[in-house]
């Protein structure tokens, strides 16, 4: 396969050409794809170094695969530019997550709704991901009504320049604000921009990426996301209201059976996920299932991922993989 990561010299590439490497995908030639600054850069690639291209250059060398992680704008631009060459596209920014004509796509959950005509694939939000990994097997047994969650989620969530805010405040030192306000030892309920309903746009991709995933509108999420202070992944305390009633043995068995899912639920022995354990790993990791008692037909559980693995780049690489298996590309 020749593949394009567009977005290669970013905080979501460099992890995209790690998982493509570990996963053995078989590639056979490598584009790395960045902005015109980045042209000519050398980037590792399993053992050798490939130089940086540009966008055109990437379009007219004709991959057969093109992941993005280069932001919204330059895959609204370039994806339909990939895409009319003959490339499928694997778009992991917000562009055409909620565009009807185009698949959001988390491997487990729906690849099979995949077909030849899918030429721009939409990757969820990373926080998005984690949560339907472990509503989508519930979902299907009771019936889910409505969702609330809570996200705190990691600074690499918002890239380098965020990263970078966290280490000069650990360390007592001035530089670029990722953030209007200090990150270290506080909590920003804060993640991507305002919209006009009081919302930030990370609360809505919570609120209306599950329902596209699950093709299901029968059940409601609503969320507030909140950015803290740590690098490892996205941590989610999540309510889920049933339609039916539920047994808490019957969901670790259903949960602990998921793949991709790990459970990490023994309060006695102070075991429950947490970014530094999820970190650099590709589940989603679950515990704290408890029922809700103020209310009938509801649970509480905590989930924890690392989001620029299976929050990113590696839903992302599932999905070429998906790709290749079925002979679409
Ligand atoms: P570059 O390093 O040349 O700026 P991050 O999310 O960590 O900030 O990374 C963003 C990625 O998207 C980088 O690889 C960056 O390349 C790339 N990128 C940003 N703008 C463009 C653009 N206009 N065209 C191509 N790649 C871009
Ligand atoms: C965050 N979820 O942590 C974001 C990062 O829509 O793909 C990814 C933004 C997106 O802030």
């Amino acid at each position: 396969m020749k593949v394009a990561v567009v977005g290669a010299t970013g905080m979501v590439g460099e992890v995209m050409l790690r998982v493509l490497a570990e996963r053995n995908f078989p590639v056979t030639e490598l584009l790395p794809v960045a902005s015109e600054r980045s042209v000519g850069r050398l980037l590792p690639f399993r053992d050798r170094e490939y130089p940086v291209i540009g966008l055109a250059d990437a379009v007219a060398a004709r991959p057969d695969i093109a992941i993005f992680s280069a932001g919204g704008d330059t895959s609204l631009e370039w994806a339909p530019r990939f895409a009319d060459a003959g490339t499928t596209v694997i778009d992991n920014s917000s562009a055409w997550r909620m565009d009807p004509g185009k698949k959001l796509v988390v491997p487990e959950i729906n690849a099979d709704t995949l077909g030849p005509e899918d030429k721009i694939i939409a990757n969820p939000n990373c926080s998005t991901i984690q949560l339907v990994m472990v509503l989508a097997p519930l979902h299907t047994r009771y019936t889910m009504k409505r969702v609330v969650v809570s996200t705190y989620q990691s600074v690499s969530g918002t890239g380098v320049k965020a990263v970078r805010q966290l280490e000069d405040e650990i360390a007592g030192v001035s530089g670029e604000k990722a953030y209007p306000h200090p990150i270290n030892r506080n909590a920003l309920p804060h993640c991507d921009v305002f919209q006009e309903n009081g919302y930030t746009k990370e609360e809505m991709k919570l609120a209306r990426e599950p329902q596209k995933i699950l093709d299901d509108r029968t059940f409601s999420v609503t969320a507030t996301a909140v950015r803290i202070p740590t690098a490892g992944g996205h941590s989610e305390a999540v309510n889920i209201e049933f339609r039916e009633d539920f047994d808490l043995d019957e969901v670790r068995q259903i949960l602990s059976a998921t793949p991709g899912v790990v459970l990490q639920d023994d309060p006695a022995t102070n075991t429950y996920p947490m970014p530094v354990l999820a970190h650099g790993r590709d589940e989603v990791f679950v515990g704290r299932i408890r029922r809700d008692e103020s209310q009938a037909k509801t649970l509480n559980l905590w989930i924890v991922a690392d989001n620029l693995r299976k929050g990113a780049a590696t839903n992302a690489v599932q999905i070429a993989e998906h790709l290749l298996e079925r002979g679409l590309v």
